[in-house]
């Protein structure tokens, strides 16, 4: 089973390493859609700390990741599925239903979040040392 997964990874941290670990269990090639820059503008309305070049780099190196991609938009997740021939699409429950319309293309599976860890926490928590 070929599983696919999204996400920012930035500031990369124990609840990252647990998905994707839990996500790579589920089948026998996990591919990572890391996004981009400019995504995480549009989303966030700032820059990651790490660039998407570094962050892709973090994450290909993981012994549980197979395959590593630049997620370019969020409207783009059927696509990438169809591209990458996925079968199982794993996110954390934080996206809890957001994905259940691309059920007709692959298995779309929610997995529960690391309680008590968050980039933007960290960030914070740095900030005010
Ligand atoms: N995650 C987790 N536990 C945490 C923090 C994050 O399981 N404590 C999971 C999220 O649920 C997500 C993945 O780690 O599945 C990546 O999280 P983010 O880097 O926050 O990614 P996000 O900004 O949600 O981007 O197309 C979707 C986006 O690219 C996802």
């Amino acid at each position: 089973m070929r599983v696919i997964t999204f996400g920012t990874f930035d500031v990369f941290h124990v609840g990252h390493v647990n998905i994707l670990e839990r996500a790579r269990l589920h089948g026998s090639h996990l591919i990572v859609g890391v996004s981009s820059d400019q995504l995480n503008m549009s989303k966030k309305g700032r820059a990651p700390i790490y660039c998407d070049e570094d962050r892709k780099h973090i994450i290909r190196s993981l012994r549980c990741v197979d395959e590593v991609f630049l997620e370019e938009s969020l409207e783009l997740k059927a696509e990438y599925i169809k591209y990458y021939n996925a079968d199982i699409l794993i996110m954390g429950d934080d996206w809890q239903g957001k994905f259940d319309h691309l059920k007709g293309l692959c298995q779309v599976i929610y997995l529960p979040r690391t309680p008590s860890v968050s980039t933007t926490e960290i960030i914070e928590i740095v900030k005010t040392k």
